[in-house]
């Protein structure tokens, strides 16, 4: 019998009969590798710290109760981010140029480049996303919704795309990546992540990121644990995901919802921690757990003005501009590569006067 068992996704981009594809649109599909998820889910299990990486919350039902966490009250991020893109549109559009090529890795839903597209004007706008069926049906509304827009949609796993993916429209590229991602991996991930995305660009193109602030762990630490429970299902629910990864049997009933700041490492950790002695079947191989004992589901760490600047300083870049919200709770930021290559001549506009 054959199977997809290649690694290779299958083509997702032939369009259904009733589909109204505006000719503004192209889709591309690089059919990334769905890389072996059960080697790396066993072997995050295995060690000493037991984890599984923050990606495997995005199931269909993650997606959505992350989608709950974005409106609550006591989550301040993505409402903060959005008001300050509301705010600086016309100013993050100067920075950006004219004309530019906007791409956005992990483009998801394509909400937040709503807030630019007016002022910005791009030549066009390069959607990337990993899931071929999400990134084709947002890009498809975006079209109906701006029809002056060129939109060029590639499915692609960015985070594993050494060079620009190939059929790029040309021109001043700009990389767009929102939400403070960039906060799930240790600082010098980021840094390696941040250099590899200036490979992308033409020598005046840049980056235009939004980065999660540093700030009180009354604040931050409400943050992940709202009063409705929402984060704490979202986190439980990594376990219903990797039981369909994997044939795995945790049950959620036995795991209860941890996070914390902890501010030696400037990060928010989640945990799930094991409510009592037990061993869960993942086919061939049992993982226990003690009492108490926690998997390590997500790190999301948060940077000072000064602490981001060395990560793009250390990625090759100058930050050029720097927006934040009146309380500086979050930041976006607009990088351009060093001419001199020598990590000197930053020069931030801090909109709201005060160094942090
Ligand atoms: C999407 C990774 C930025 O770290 O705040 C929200 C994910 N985790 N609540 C974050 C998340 C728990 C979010 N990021």
């Amino acid at each position: 019998m054959r199977s997809k068992a290649d690694g290779q996704s299958m083509p997702e981009f032939e369009l259904d009969t009733d589909d109204s594809q505006p000719d503004n649109v192209v889709l591309i599909n690089l059919h990334p590798r769905v890389r072996d998820k059960r080697v790396e889910i066993l072997s995050g299990l295995q060690q000493q710290q037991k984890r599984i990486d923050p990606k495997y919350f995005y199931d269909s039902r993650g997606s959505e109760l992350f989608e709950q966490i974005t409106s609550l009250h006591e989550y301040y991020p993505t409402r903060t981010e959005r008001q300050i893109l509301k705010r600086n549109a016309k100013a993050m559009a100067q920075s950006c140029g004219q004309n530019c090529v906007m791409i956005e890795p992990g483009s998801g839903s394509s909400e937040k480049v709503r807030l630019l597209l007016d002022e910005l004007k791009p030549a066009a706008y390069v959607p990337m996303d990993i899931s071929a069926e999400f990134l084709k049906r947002a890009a498809i509304q975006l079209a109906h919704e701006y029809p002056w827009l060129k939109i060029h949609a590639v499915c692609t796993d960015f985070a594993n795309q050494e060079n620009i993916p190939e059929g790029i429209p040309l021109g001043r590229r700009v990389v767009f990546y929102p939400g403070s991602t960039l906060g799930n991996v240790k600082p010098a991930e980021a840094s390696k992540f941040l250099r590899n995305l200036g490979r992308w660009l033409d020598r005046d193109g840049g980056v235009l990121i939004g980065i999660d602030l540093h700030k009180s762990t009354r604040i931050l630490e409400a943050a992940y644990n709202d009063k409705q429970g929402i984060t704490a299902q979202f986190n439980l629910n990594i376990l219903n995901n990797i039981n369909a990864l994997t044939n795995a049997n945790f049950d959620t009933s036995r795991f209860s919802h941890h996070a914390f700041y902890n501010e030696q490492a400037y990060r928010i950790e989640m945990h799930l921690v094991s409510k009592e002695d037990q061993v869960v079947d993942l086919g061939e191989i049992k993982i226990s757990l003690a009492r108490g004992e926690t998997i390590h589901t997500e790190n999301s760490y948060k940077y000072t003005m000064e602490s981001f600047h060395e990560i793009a300083r250390r990625a090759g870049f100058t930050i050029r501009s720097s927006w934040l919200d009146k309380q500086q709770l979050f930041s976006v930021h607009y990088l351009e590569l060093d001419s001199s290559g020598t990590g000197n001549g930053q020069s931030h506009q801090d909109h709201s006067g005060k160094p942090l």
